[in-house]
This record gives structure tokens, C-alpha cells and sequence, in this order.
């Protein structure tokens, strides 16, 4: 199964994959293992495990329940994996992705420390010329990115940055051997999932922690536990019904989504369904509440107010409880954090709550950090500013297709995609969990399994029929990003500056991205168009 390696010192493959995640673990095994065709996967880490790898800050866990945050698609991998608890921490989840690679032997098609840095269409060919930052050329048939969608890092362009004296780290590219806040001030900037999760952890460590917000989200307690045996022993005994609700599911949870109004009931009824949901944490809040909270605003307000209500209770001063209290966007429009004890962190001596949405930071100075009105001397500042978000990875890899056109122009106004898995213009190329496809706005191993196996088949049709070459068609294309943006204005969520708009990024077109018209009706198109020769692509031989 080793790459072949042609004459001019190109390697030729069938198919490279980009990326050593959940989507190109899996990618791989279907393809190598399944398919049997020549494939190679290039990853820039040097381990797998994708958002898993990078994100090791302090309190990193997932918000998906473990159990279902997995694999499906082996029942073996399913009844012999342990999972400790509820949210377990990101080392386990890390640990779940290398166990993966080694009990399907994937380690030795994956070329870590190795990234894509082009990838060009040869007309003439139709196959994708790559090349490396380790100076590789490589021809492959058809090019799958598996880059995900929260992996391009932003640390904002802060003025200063370089003079400071103390240490600086992103939190999506966190140093393996950890950081020590023992005795230090620490400033923490973004108070997005990632600071949230982080607030806490840090606060119990550090001498000083304080939190620059610019915007205040609603977060739910995650109301994490362990999983006990029992627990275990009935997820495994019933795992076949739980992923089916999952498949069949919007957002590929396991619960039911509500579809009860808000106004069906007396405000002491939606108080009490608000509470019960508080209390049992996570997504539910989210999910099982009110079927109309991302549609309608006064629905929405009734979950905005509870929240708000809750983050009252929690904090002890009224201007700092005031300031965590979001007003300016929808609840859930922005992705809903869930948390372990952050409101509870700033009843701590220890944290402090600066608002940098009046007052911006201005400058990163070698004692520490200058906003609009005051200076912080600070050790350590911790950037949990997130992501260039489902566009920055794939854009970061200079895709040119026919004409030699670049992706990033092609996309300058926003992405276009044919079910957020193929772009006008560049045939045989696929991408997971792409912008366009419901991807980010689902429990994501549910979204990545559905376009991995979607990919596969298709390039396993493409095989069997003779066929060489694959490209949406642009009335197909138009008519699935009208929809994408149809059912997204049926909704809030273009309502809030969020990353799934683009927003958080200076200069970024803002275009809601993924799709939320949900997985059912996701998958349902996307098996019908297979089901009928590829409808809306372009086949030729
Ligand atoms: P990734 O895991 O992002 O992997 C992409 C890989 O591609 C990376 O390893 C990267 O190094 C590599 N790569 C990128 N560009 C190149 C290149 N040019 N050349 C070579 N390699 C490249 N989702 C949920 O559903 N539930 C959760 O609980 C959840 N928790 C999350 C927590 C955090 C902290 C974050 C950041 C995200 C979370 N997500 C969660 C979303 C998460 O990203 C997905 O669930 C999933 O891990 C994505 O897998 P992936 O393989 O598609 O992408
Ligand atoms: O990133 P974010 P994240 N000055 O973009 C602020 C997943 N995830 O890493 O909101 C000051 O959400 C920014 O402010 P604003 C999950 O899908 C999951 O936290 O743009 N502040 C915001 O507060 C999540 O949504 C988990 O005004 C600046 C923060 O930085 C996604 O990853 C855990 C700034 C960034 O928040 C990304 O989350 C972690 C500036 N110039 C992540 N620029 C789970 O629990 C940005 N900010 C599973």
C-alpha cells in the first residue's frame, strides 16, 4: 500500500486527504481500507487528533455528551472504548483519536509534520498537483479537505504584540508541556467557549486573572459527571437506537428537539421547562426548550431572560454581573457555551471583568496590556480570540482551479458550494464539513460521518463507472446557496456578529455559512442527489 512514486519524484495517488482529524481519520479508513485505493494523508501536526491536538488549554473539554461525540461507524470501536465521563477533558478525547489510528492501522498512511501549502487543478490531467512545506510534489486523482472548520487560529493584530515581556499563548495552538499561572497576573482575552471554559481553571491557579470581554454570551452549567457503570453498560446496551436518534436528529443529538412554541405555555410553565433544562446542563437547554427560540425574537427572549435572570443569582457584584449579561445578540445565535463554574469565577478576589467592548484594547505593551482608559500589568495573556472559522483552513492552502483560478477570489464575497462539499470550478475536490453544509450548527462526528461516507461512495461510483472527473454545476451551486441563505434569514442567527458569520474576523465577508435547514433534511438531499447519478455534478470520464 506505499505510495507510489513516479519518474520526476511525484508521488501519485488517487486520493489525498488534508488533515488528521475526526473527518481525515475516517476519510482514510474508508478510502484505503474499504476502497482500496491509493491514499496518503497530510497532516501539519505531528500526531493526530485535529482540534483534539491543538486545544490544549487548561479546562479544554468537548460540549457534546462523549458518547456520542465518537464514532460511529465501528460497533467493535463502540463497545470497547471507555468513556469517563460525561464532557470527559481534551487529553482523553485525544487519547479516544489515537486509539482509532492504531486499532485501524491508519498511522502509516498519515505524513505528519507535513503541510499542504498548494494545491492546483491540472486541466488537461484532471488531478490535483499538491505541494509540501517539506518540498514534496504530489499528483493525486481526487483531493478530499478534511482542513476542519475551527482550525485556522486568530490571534488578533494587536499593536505591541512583540514587545511584551512576558509570555503569549493562542489557545487553539496551547504548548504540550502545558503553562504554569502559579504566582502570575494573567490577562485572558475572549470570552467565546474557549475563554469560558478556560476562566475557571486559570482563576484557581493564578495570582491574578483578569478576563477582557468585548462580548458577553449566555452560557449553560454543562453539569459534568462522571459516567458511571451502569451508565455505560445502558449506553452500550442501547447504542444502535442512540445513534439512530442521532442520524435522525437536526443537530445529531441524541435527545428530542423540541417543537413546542414559547407561547404555547404560561410564563410559570416556560420557567419551570427553563429550570428543569438549567438543571439537567448542556444542550438541552438549547435543543429541547422551545422549538421557536432561533426563529422567534419574543421566544427568544423568554430563553434571553431566564439566562440573564440565572447570571443575576450567580454573581455577587451587580456592575460585574451587569456587564456578563449579554443584550446585544439572540441567545443561541452565537454557538452556546456550556460551563463549569464560570459566573461562580468572578466572586472570586482573584478575577477581575475588564470591558473592552466601551473601551478596546488599544496596545500589547512589554508590561502588559493598554485599553482606551487603563493599562494592566500582566505575566501571561492568553488568547482566546478563535478562529479564522470554516474558511481559513481551506483558503490557507492556495486552492486554484480551472483557469487557475483561486479559491480565495472565487470566494472573496463569501463561500458558494454545492452542499458545502464541492465548488464550481474546482472538480475533484471534496470538502468535510465545508461551508454550506450543517457542519458547525451539529454534534459534529454526526455531519462528518454522513460527508466522509457520502465522499466515498461517490468517488467509489465514479470507480466502478469509469469516470475521472466531478464538478457541481453552477445551476446547482446557485440554487443550494440561495437555500443556505433562505433558510439562514428564516432565522436569528444572522441577527449576531458571531464566526458563523464571519464577523469576528477584521474584513471578512459577512455571509452566514454553515446551513441550518438541519441534518435530516441534509442527508435526505444529499442521498437523493447519489441517488440519481449525482444530480446537479458534472460527470465525465
Ligand atoms: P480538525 O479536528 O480541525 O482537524 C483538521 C486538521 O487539519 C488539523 O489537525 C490541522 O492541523 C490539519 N490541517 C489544516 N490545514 C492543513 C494543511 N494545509 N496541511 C496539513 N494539515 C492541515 N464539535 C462538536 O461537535 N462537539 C464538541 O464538543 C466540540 N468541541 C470543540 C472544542 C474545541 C476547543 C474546538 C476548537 C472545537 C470543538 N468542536 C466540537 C468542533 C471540532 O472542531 C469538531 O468536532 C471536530 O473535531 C473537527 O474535526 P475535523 O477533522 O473536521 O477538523
Ligand atoms: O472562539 P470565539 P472560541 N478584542 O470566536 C473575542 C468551539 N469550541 O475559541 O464575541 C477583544 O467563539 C471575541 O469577541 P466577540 C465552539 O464551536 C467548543 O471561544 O467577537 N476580543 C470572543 O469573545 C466555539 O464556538 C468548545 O466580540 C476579541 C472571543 O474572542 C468555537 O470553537 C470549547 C477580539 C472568541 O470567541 C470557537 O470558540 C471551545 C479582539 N480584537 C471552542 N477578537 C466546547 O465546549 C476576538 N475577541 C466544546
Amino acid at each position: 500500500m506505499s505510495a507510489q512514486v513516479a519518474a520526476a519524484g511525484v508521488r501519485q495517488l488517487d486520493v489525498a486527504i488534508v488533515g488528521a482529524g475526526f473527518s481525515g481519520l475516517y476519510m482514510l479508513h474508508r478510502i484505503r481500507d474499504l476502497l482500496k485505493l491509493e491514499t496518503q494523508v497530510f497532516e501539519a501536526a505531528d500526531g493526530v487528533g485535529g482540534t483534539w491536538y491543538w486545544n490544549r488549554y487548561p479546562g479544554a473539554r468537548c460540549d457534546s455528551e462523549s458518547y456520542v461525540y465518537s464514532y460511529s461507524f465501528s460497533k467493535e470501536l463502540e463497545q470497547e472504548w471507555n468513556w469517563s465521563s460525561r464532557y470527559p477533558e481534551q487529553p482523553e478525547i485525544l487519547q479516544y483519536l489515537n486509539h482509532v489510528a492504531d486499532r485501524f492501522d491508519l498511522r502509516r498512511s498519515i505524513q505528519f509534520e507535513t503541510r499542504v501549502t498548494s494545491a492546483t487543478f491540472d486541466e488537461t490531467s484532471s488531478r490535483w498537483n499538491l505541494t509540501t512545506d517539506t518540498g514534496e510534489k504530489v499528483s493525486a486523482r481526487y483531493l478530499v479537505s478534511a482542513v476542519g472548520c475551527l482550525s485556522s487560529s486568530n490571534t488578533p493584530d494587536f499593536p505591541g504584540l512583540s514587545s511584551f515581556k512576558g509570555d503569549f499563548y493562542h489557545t487553539g495552538a496551547w504548548p504540550h508541556e502545558g503553562v504554569d499561572f502559579k504566582g502570575k497576573r494573567v490577562g485572558l482575552i475572549g470570552t467565546g467557549s474557549t475563554g469560558i471554559q478556560a476562566t475557571p481553571v486559570i482563576a484557581a491557579q493564578a495570582e491574578h486573572l483578569t478576563v477582557f470581554q468585548r462580548t458577553p454570551n449566555f452560557s449553560i452549567p454543562a453539569r459534568n459527571a462522571p459516567l458511571t457503570s451502569e451508565a455505560a453498560r445502558e449506553i452500550k446496551e442501547n447504542y444502535d437506537r442512540i445513534r439512530q436518534t442521532c442520524r435522525e436528529s437536526d443537530f445529531g443529538f441524541p435527545y428530542e428537539v423540541s417543537e413546542r412554541l414559547a407561547s404555547e405555555v404560561s410564563a410559570e410553565e416556560r420557567n419551570a421547562i427553563y429550570s428543569e433544562l438549567w438543571d439537567l446542563g448542556g444542550f438541552r437547554f438549547f435543543a429541547s426548550s422551545f422549538g421557536d427560540i432561533l426563529s422567534d425574537k419574543a421566544a427568544n427572549d423568554t430563553a434571553a431572560e431566564f439566562v440573564r435572570a440565572k447570571i443575576r443569582e450567580t454573581v455577587k457584584d451587580p456592575a460585574t454581573a451587569e456587564l456578563l449579561c449579554p443584550t446585544d445578540h439572540p441567545y443561541g445565535t452565537k454557538r452556546p457555551p456550556i460551563d463549569t463554574d464560570y459566573y461562580q469565577s468572578f466572586n472570586r478576589d482573584n478575577v477581575t471583568l475588564v470591558d473592552v467592548r466601551t473601551k478596546p484594547i488599544v496596545q500589547i505593551t512589554p508590561a502588559g496590556l493598554r485599553t482606551e482608559d487603563a493599562e494592566y500589568d500582566l505575566d501571561i495573556i492568553v488568547f482566546a480570540t478563535g478562529f479564522d472559522a470554516m474558511t481559513g483552513a481551506l483558503l490557507n492552502m492556495d486552492i486554484r482551479g480551472l483557469n487557475g483560478t483561486r479559491l480565495a477570489d472565487k470566494w472573496a464575497d463569501g463561500p458558494r458550494s454545492y452542499l458545502g462539499l464541492q465548488i464550481v470550478g474546482f472538480p475533484n475536490l471534496f470538502t468535510i464539513t465545508g461551508p454550506g453544509s450543517p457542519s458547525v450548527l451539529t454534534n459534529m462526528p454526526v455531519a462528518i460521518e454522513q460527508h466522509v461516507e457520502w465522499v466515498s461512495d461517490c468517488i467509489d461510483y465514479m470507480n466502478r463507472h469509469g469516470l475521472s472527473r466531478i464538478e457541481a454545476t453552477e445551476d446547482a451551486q446557485e440554487e443550494w446557496v440561495q437555500h443556505v441563505w433562505d433558510e439562514a434569514q428564516a432565522t436569528l442567527f444572522p441577527q449576531a456578529n458571531s464566526w458563523y458569520m464571519g464577523a469576528n474576523i477584521p474584513g471578512k465577508t459577512r455571509v452566514f455559512m454553515p446551513y441550518v435547514g438541519g441534518m435530516t433534511l441534509y442527508r435526505d438531499r444529499c442521498n437523493d442527489v447519489a441517488e440519481h447519478g449525482y444530480k446537479g455534478f458534472a460527470l465525465q470520464n
